[in-house]
């Protein structure tokens, strides 16, 4: 019943058959622990010997719906939700990484999912090396013997470069690493990672899984038992597990997934083609648009383009700045995937923590502005657009 029927259908239902007591909605199991019937059946809980809750950072029924469901809209075997999307993340490169080993990542990552490797991971031995992931030389040339992970995010955040997932798995495979994509960007409704062959993904589940801008969390799913243990056990081990009360709010966001995409994408569709015709703009990149340098593979890998466009006025980062400062509709503030429109500067803001250097090499100009554009009437945030641009 549950990985059964289309993807709206499992947004609804995957994982939420109701409980004994018939309650339609997965109720919030705010416990930290549950009892044993007995100490044979604690001993064996404990063993793995026999099914059953213990405490809720190693697994509690609200997480483990929520699990449930986004595994299957991402068709994988094995899902781990976490305290946030770094802590997916944070998951993922310790439970794969150590001491003299190496990763290569998309150069133009989320900020942190950079730092976390190149500053932190860094001090415990580990390497990392950045490039442009879209070419699959650059890529090719990255792999070492050491390699073991090779870390893409796609659509990147906030260059929107888009990689081939299929071609960048065959790569790691041949080099003896596993492919991890961050698949926040696309959301599982327009990207399914595993399906192309990577053997983690993962999610900000901040972004279009809840949907509301209103829980921090995250999500790594796969197909492979022993990574799925593996990453669950480094996660219950860093403590970064999700909260019942996060899991339940997600589970109402994820219901709507489709439906928000689908809206939304229509807006940043009309909002990207109204930008590239604007006279004061320098340029736009949004994957649905072919002036986009990836738009025949993003075809091919995803179901549509999604929700979120960068773009720089031919005024620069003054010009984006009066720009952010007059807009009355979207709101001036970092994150996406929500239903509301948010626009943000990732030199100043998300993307701070990168030098001007590795910035730039990533795609991002100190002009660049991003635009997540939400589900409000696509006509209300093209006025709103319009009346900012006229006071640039
Ligand atoms: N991965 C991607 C692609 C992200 O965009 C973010 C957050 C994360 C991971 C981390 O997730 P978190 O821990 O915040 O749940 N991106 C943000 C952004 O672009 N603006 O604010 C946060």
């Amino acid at each position: 019943m549950d990985h059964q029927g289309g993807p709206f259908t499992k947004m609804v239902h995957a994982g939420q058959e109701p409980d004994g007591t018939g309650a339609v909605t997965v109720p919030i199991y705010q416990t930290s622990t549950f009892a044993f019937p007995d100490a044979d059946t604690g001993a064996a809980r404990f063993a793995g010997q026999e099914k059953g809750f213990i405490y809720t950072r190693l697994g509690n029924p609200t997480i483990n719906a929520c699990e449930q469901c986004v595994k299957a809209l991402e068709n994988g075997q094995f899902a781990i939700a976490t305290s946030s999307g770094m802590g997916a993340v944070s998951t993922v490169y310790l439970a794969l990484l150590g001491q003299g080993q190496h990763m290569v990542g998309t150069a133009s990552l989320y900020g942190p999912s950079r730092v976390l490797a190149e500053k932190h991971l860094a001090r415990f031995g580990v390497e990392a090396t950045f490039v442009d992931t879209s070419d699959l030389q650059q890529v090719e040339r990255a792999m070492r013997a050491n390699t073991k992970l090779v870390y893409v995010e796609s659509p990147s955040n906030p260059a929107m470069i888009v990689t081939d997932i299929a071609k960048v798995a065959a790569i790691a495979h041949r080099h003896g690493a596993l492919l991890a994509v961050d698949n926040t960007f696309a959301s599982p409704h327009l990207q399914k990672p595993l399906d192309l062959g990577a053997d983690i993904s993962l999610h900000s589940v901040s972004k279009f899984l809840n949907g509301h801008a209103d829980v921090i969390g995250g999500i790594i799913i796969t197909r492979d038992p022993e990574l799925g243990a593996r990453l669950r056990a480094t996660m219950t081990i860093l403590g970064c597990n999700m909260d019942p009360h996060q899991a339940f709010l997600v589970l109402r966001g994820v219901k709507t997934l489709g439906l928000r995409v689908e809206r939304a994408q229509a807006n940043a569709m009309a909002i990207a083609q109204y930008l590239e015709a604007h006279p004061k703009v320098a340029w736009v990149r949004y994957v649905g648009l072919p002036s986009h340098p990836q738009y025949e593979l993003a075809k091919r890998q995803m179901a549509g383009p999604g929700c979120v466009l960068s773009f720089e006025l031919k005024g620069g980062i003054e010009a984006g700045k009066t720009l952010m400062n007059s807009v009355k509709l979207a709101t001036l503030a970092v994150s996406l995937g929500g239903v509301e429109t948010l626009i943000e500067h990732p030199a100043s803001m998300t993307h701070a923590s990168l030098s001007r250097e590795e910035r730039l090499a990533a795609g991002i100009t100190d002009g660049l502005v991003r635009l997540a554009v939400g589900i409000e009437d696509g006509e209300d945030l093209l006025a709103d657009l319009d009346q900012a641009l006229s006071r640039v």
